[in-house]
């Protein structure tokens, strides 16, 4: 897949470009199925071990459990992984880093999802600032760089369920690449990127309403964030982000103490499974249906 001379250009002047219908309806269905399989894994070994897996980030609106994301995700899906190296992505990127081989850098799972069973671990549960599953108007090398990553990174973000205007779309700010906004934390080793939410409108902020299967290529200097989910249906959207092979780093140094933490809970945790001391409580069947499963 190229992108066109417009495409490229789109993308130099907004800082973005969408491109629908990328992935097929039965490429969908097993990312859905992958995102069942992983939330499974990550609740059920939480309630297993009484400590929260370390790749999830949890919310708890009024009681109910919201999970806002899985991250890292691709030791745990070798077909998310196998995305994550698919040219439908890469050919695009190649273009828009000059030619440079892309390298993923990151990867995260974006569930805004609210669970209907009634799992309870709060008690133990630190993590989350908000009880919320939006996301503040930010940039996302304000924290990538951190670890020295250059702004030249592009994220691809690929819709697993559609994005509508009820269940908590992306929104950017179309051209705000192009400047290098100041960020509420000034300091750039804790820096999470936020910027002023009082720089732009609501008005200003587009929603992004894509099918599944699309894929918006998005610059790590593009202001966005997004609104709660209350639809009661998931909004999953797989965001890839790579950054330039001219560009030297080491290999997953954001999200490897993350991965290893996770690896080493999961491991006890089928440990625990396989002696028959827990059994899943956590079953991601059912939890909701979607268009195409209640079509089969
Ligand atoms: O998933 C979303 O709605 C926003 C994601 C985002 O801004 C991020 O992960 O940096």
């Amino acid at each position: 897949m190229q992108l066109s001379k417009e495409q490229l250009e789109q993308f130099e002047t907004d800082g973005y470009v969408i491109i629908p219908a990328v992935f097929s309806q039965a490429e969908i269905q097993r990312m859905k199925d992958e995102s069942d399989r992983i939330l499974e894994l990550c609740i059920n070994s939480t309630l297993a071990l009484g400590e929260h897996n370390a790749r999830l980030d949890v919310r708890n609106r009024g009681g109910q459990m919201n999970v806002r994301k899985v991250q890292p995700v691709n030791d745990v899906s070798d077909y998310l992984e196998e995305v994550s190296r698919d040219e439908r992505l890469l050919g695009p990127m190649r273009q828009l880093m000059g030619g440079h081989d892309p390298i993923l850098m990151e990867e995260k799972l974006n569930y805004k999802q609210l669970l209907k069973q009634p799992v309870d671990f709060t008690h133990f549960y630190t993590g989350g600032r908000s009880h919320e599953d939006f996301f503040p108007l930010h940039h996302d090398w304000g924290y990538y760089r951190r670890e020295g990553y250059p702004k030249s990174i592009i994220s691809s973000a690929l819709t697993i369920d559609d994005s509508d205007i009820d269940n908590g779309p992306m929104r950017i700010v179309p051209g705000t690449h192009t400047k290098d906004y100041p960020t509420v934390d000034p300091d750039p080793a804790s820096n999470n990127g936020r910027v002023d939410e009082r720089l732009f409108g609501e008005n200003e902020r587009i929603p992004l309403l894509f099918p599944a299967g699309s894929v918006m290529f998005f610059h790590s200097m593009l202001l966005h964030d997004s609104v709660e989910n209350h639809s009661g249906r998931p909004r999953r959207i797989m965001i890839y982000s790579h950054y330039p092979s001219n560009h030297k780093a080491e290999e997953d140094k954001r999200n490897c103490a993350l991965r290893d933490k996770a690896r080493e809970q999961e491991s006890r945790y089928r440990e625990m499974l396989a002696n028959k001391q827990f059994a899943n409580q956590f079953h991601a069947k059912g939890e909701y249906s979607t268009p195409l499963e209640a079509a089969t």
